[in-house]
């Protein structure tokens, strides 16, 4: 086996984690590399992590390195190259008494865990570790723990590929066309209901939307809700919230950031701002992006936005403006 990749997963004895953490280990996420796992819990249900080492275990991984599980997420930390932050608590469920389906109590709720988690990865973590974030409001954790965390050597990313890949559904049923003919699929700002997803710089078949779908009503009133809203569907219809398709997501944005891009290619994730596309500087917020053969992650610079475009991206990064009002108490 050629080297070897530390990953801390949390939220481990979750629904997403329990689709996730498998294909860690499967050969294909990290290729040939060895991988130990590091599963992290909060302290009432981290015994239920045995269960899932035995069921590691007894799956015949041969890629799966050591394995083990804490509440302790310090000592989860020392030395590893990804964390995969995907506990929190997320919507839908009933939480002292009241059931959590507003983000503002997302925010509150789920910012705390994410301040000390930074500052752990910030002292503990590779300096050169990659951090994607799941967990919701996935942008706002990320903001408060890559500010905890202090250390620009490492890479906060939040997710947004979900969103990416359940967009790339419908234009390909839209265009007839196979999932595998869409590329570039860009959502832009937050993962929220604002998020805007880019049916005009999405490349089908090698040419760009906006040359293929001439049906911006079909855009507006149809493509973007659809998208937007899709997390609540999905959570309404199984009355639990995405995971299986969260589970790939993760997945498919650890490979991206691990693979230099094809030219042109670009994929989809929540980076810290540098002010690209007139976004203020230090909001995570959704862009094209593009991996560098030394595994640097880039803002893609070169996409064009029309005023339609403009204007729906600005309401997304409105709201991470107000979500970073909402939780500068907790920064720096
Ligand atoms: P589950 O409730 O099944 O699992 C979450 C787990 O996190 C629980 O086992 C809980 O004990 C654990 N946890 C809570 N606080 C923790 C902490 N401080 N340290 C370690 N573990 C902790 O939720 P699941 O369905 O797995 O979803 C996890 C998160 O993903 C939620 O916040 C959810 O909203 C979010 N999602 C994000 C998506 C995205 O695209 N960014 C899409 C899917 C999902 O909605």
């Amino acid at each position: 086996m050629s080297s070897s990749v530390k990953v801390v997963v949390t939220g481990a004895a979750g629904q997403i984690a329990y689709s996730l953490i498998p294909r860690l280990v499967d050969g294909k996420t990290f290729g040939n590399k060895k991988v130990d796992l590091s599963l992290v819990e909060i302290p009432q249900v981290v015994s239920k992590l045995e269960g899932l080492v035995m069921e590691l275990e007894d799956s015949y991984f041969p890629n799966m390195g050591d394995v083990t599980y804490t509440d302790n997420f310090e000592e989860a930390s020392k030395d590893a190259d990804w964390f995969l932050l995907v506990g929190s608590i997320p919507r839908g469920i009933v939480y002292n008494g009241k059931k959590i389906e507003e983000r503002s109590d997302l925010l509150s709720i789920n910012g705390g865990i994410f301040v000390d988690q930074g500052k752990a990865i910030g002292a503990y973590g590779k300096e050169n570790a990659k951090i994607l974030v799941v967990g919701n409001p996935a942008n706002t954790n990320a903001l408060i723990g890559k500010d905890a965390a202090n250390n620009n050597s490492q890479t906060w990313l939040a997710m947004t590929m979900l969103d990416s890949n359940r967009a790339k559904s419908v234009i390909a049923k839209k265009t007839n066309n196979n999932i595998s003919d869409v590329s570039n699929m860009i959502i832009w700002g937050n993962h929220s209901p604002t998020m805007y997803p880019d049916a005009e710089n999405v490349v089908i078949n090698g040419e760009l939307g906006s040359s293929i779908i001439n049906d911006m009503e079909w855009i507006e009133s149809d493509f973007i809700p659809t998208v937007q809203q899709r997390g609540k569907a999905v959570i309404d219809a199984r009355g639990a919230s995405s995971a299986t398709s969260a589970a790939k997501a993760a997945i498919d944005t650890v490979i991206a950031s691990e693979s230099p891009a094809v030219s042109g290619e670009c994929f989809s994730a929540a980076i810290a701002s540098d002010g690209s596309y007139d976004v203020p500087e230090g909001l995570i917020c959704g862009y094209p992006l593009i991996t560098l053969d030394d595994g640097t992650i880039e803002i893609k610079r070169d996409i064009s936005l029309s005023d339609f475009a403009k204007s729906k991206f600005k309401i997304s990064i409105d709201e991470l403006i107000s979500e970073r009002e909402a939780v500068k108490h907790l920064m720096k």
